[in-house]
C-alpha cells in the first residue's frame, strides 16, 4: 500500500495536474487515484468499447465538427457560469466535484465546452467527446470518471422558414421509421419546462422536432440493428427534464433488457448562451450523452470498472466499428468487510439533529483512493441514533473483488485497516 505517498503529497503546497502545478487551497480535493486517470483517454482508442461507440455516433452525424482532445481541466466559469448555473446551485458542491483549487476543477460534463466552441469556432453543428469527473457513490454502474458526448446544432430563422430544416427532419424520420424502435412523439410541455420568452412557438416547434428526429435517428442506428437481430422492438421515451442551460428540456430513455435506461439530457439552448457565444442570430438544441451506460448494455459489460481494465482478455475482445458481446472471464470471489462508526459530533451548542460535516461521497472517495479498482460496491447497511447521546452511527458494507485475479484475505485486511485509519484521520469518524 502506498498511502504514505498520499499523506506526503497532500501536505505539499501545490498539486501537479497534467504536468502543470496548481496551488492547493481549501477547495483542493482531487485525489491521487483520480490523477492516474487523466491521461488514459479511453474515448480516443478506436478499439476500446467507448471509442467504438463514439465513432458510431460520429458516423451517424458526418457533417458535425468534432472536438475530442479538450483538456479536462476547466474553470468553474466554464463548467457552471457559462451555462447559467446559478452561484448557489448544489451541483457546484465540493462533495460532488473534483476541485484542483477554488479557480480550477475537472469538468463534470461535456457541456463545459459549449460556450468556448461557439466563441472560438463559430461552428453551427458540433460534437464534443470528453472524459468527465464526478464524486459519486460506488457500485457497478458508477465510477468517478466517465465519458460524455455533447452535440450542438444551430439553425437560423431563415432555414426554419424556408423548409431546409423540415427537409432534414423528413430525411431522418424516413430512415428511423425503417428501424424497429418505437418512440413516443408526445410534445406536450408542462409548467416549468417552458418555451423561452422571445422564442416564437412556431420556430421552437421546428427546433424541437429537429432535436427529436436527430436523436431518434441516432438511437435507431444503434438499437435498431440490435433489435433486428433479436426480432424485437426497442421502445424509446422522452421524459421532461430540467437543466439551467436549456428550456424546454428532456431526458431520453431506452427500454433495454427490462429497464429504462437514461441515455442523455437535452433541450433547446438558452438564447443567452448563444448571444454570449456570438451566435445570437441562431436558435439551437444541445444534447449530452453518457457513453458508459450505453456501452454497458450494447457490449454486455456488467461492471463499469471493466472499461479501465488493461487486461488483454478484456481489450482483445473488441474491434473498431463493431458492437460485439463481451464474453466475461470467470468472476473471482468477493471479500466483504463492514465498517461501523459514529459520525463526527455536531458543533457545540447545535441541536442534536443538526448538520454534521460528514458527507457520504467523502467516504466513497477515500475507499476508491485506498482500494483503487479492487472495490466493487459500498452500501449503507445500518444506521441509528443513540437514544441518550443523540449521536448517529452508520455501518457500510464494502465489497472488494478483483476483476482479473483472486484476492487474499490478508491483502484485503490490510486495505480495510488502511480505510479505517484514514476514515479517522481525514474524516474525523469515530470507529465502533
Ligand atoms: C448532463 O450532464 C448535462 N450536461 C446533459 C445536457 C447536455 C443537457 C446538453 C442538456 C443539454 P446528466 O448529469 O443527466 O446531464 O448526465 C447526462 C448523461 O450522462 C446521463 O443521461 C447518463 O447517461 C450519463 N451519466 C450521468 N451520471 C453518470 C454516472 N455517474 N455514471 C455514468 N454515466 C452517467
Ligand atoms: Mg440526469
Amino acid at each position: 500500500l502506498t498511502l504514505n505517498s498520499h499523506n506526503d503529497t497532500s501536505k505539499e503546497s501545490s498539486v501537479i495536474v497534467l504536468n502543470q502545478a496548481y496551488p492547493r487551497d481549501h477547495y483542493t480535493n482531487i485525489s491521487p487515484a483520480i490523477l492516474t486517470k487523466l491521461d488514459r483517454k479511453l474515448h480516443l482508442d478506436p478499439r476500446h468499447p467507448l471509442g467504438i461507440l463514439k465513432n458510431i455516433i460520429y458516423d451517424r452525424f458526418p457533417d458535425y465538427a468534432r472536438h475530442e482532445t479538450f483538456a479536462p481541466v476547466v474553470t468553474p466559469f466554464d463548467n457552471f457560469d457559462s451555462l447559467l448555473i446559478p452561484a448557489n446551485h448544489p451541483g457546484r458542491s465540493k462533495h460532488d466535484n473534483y476541485y484542483i483549487n477554488e479557480q480550477t476543477m475537472l469538468r463534470s460534463h461535456s457541456s463545459a465546452h459549449q460556450l468556448q466552441v461557439l466563441q472560438q469556432h463559430k461552428h453551427t453543428q458540433f460534437l464534443v467527446a470528453a472524459d468527465v469527473y464526478r464524486r459519486d457513490e460506488i457500485d457497478a454502474s458508477h465510477y468517478p470518471v466517465f465519458h460524455q458526448m455533447e452535440g450542438v446544432r444551430l439553425m437560423t430563422p431563415r432555414e426554419i422558414a424556408d423548409g431546409t430544416i423540415a427537409q432534414d427532419i423528413e430525411r431522418m424520420r424516413a430512415i428511423a421509421a425503417q428501424s424497429n424502435i418505437v418512440t413516443s412523439d408526445d410534445t406536450t410541455l408542462h409548467a416549468g419546462n417552458a418555451i423561452q420568452p422571445g422564442h416564437s412557438p412556431e420556430q421552437i416547434k421546428m427546433v424541437m422536432a429537429h432535436l427529436k428526429a436527430s436523436l431518434n435517428y441516432w438511437v435507431a442506428g444503434i438499437f435498431g440493428c440490435i433489435g433486428q437481430l433479436q426480432q424485437q422492438t426497442i421502445p424509446v421515451r422522452w421524459i421532461e427534464g430540467s437543466f439551467p442551460f436549456t428550456s424546454p428540456s428532456w431526458e431520453l430513455e431506452v427500454l433495454y433488457q427490462g429497464q429504462w435506461l437514461e441515455i442523455c439530457g437535452c433541450g433547446v439552448m438558452q438564447q443567452r448562451i448563444l448571444d454570449q457565444g456570438g451566435m445570437g442570430d441562431h436558435l439551437g438544441w444541445a444534447v449530452g450523452f453518457g457513453l458508459e451506460r450505453l456501452a454497458m448494455v450494447l457490449f454486455d459489460i456488467s461492471d463499469i470498472r471493466l472499461f479501465w481494465s488493461q487486461d488483454a482478455r478484456f481489450l482483445a475482445q473488441f474491434e473498431p466499428g463493431r458492437i460485439t458481446q463481451f464474453q466475461p472471464f470467470s468472476k473471482f470471489p468477493p471479500c466483504l468487510k463492514d465498517i461501523s462508526f459514529w459520525l463526527p459530533r455536531a458543533a457545540a451548542g447545535a441541536a442534536t439533529d443538526s448538520f454534521t460535516p460528514f458527507h457520504e461521497n467523502d467516504l466513497m472517495d477515500l475507499v476508491r483512493e485506498v482500494a483503487q479498482d479492487l472495490v466493487e460496491d459500498v452500501k449503507l447497511i445500518d444506521q441509528f441514533v443513540h437514544p441518550k447521546s443523540g449521536r448517529s452511527s452508520r455501518c457500510y458494507r464494502i465489497v472488494y473483488r478483483s476483476m482479473d485475479r483472486s484476492v487474499t484475505n490478508d491483502e484485503i485486511n490490510a486495505i480495510q485497516q488502511c480505510v479505517r485509519e484514514q476514515a479517522v484521520q481525514r474524516l474525523g469518524l469515530e470507529l465502533r
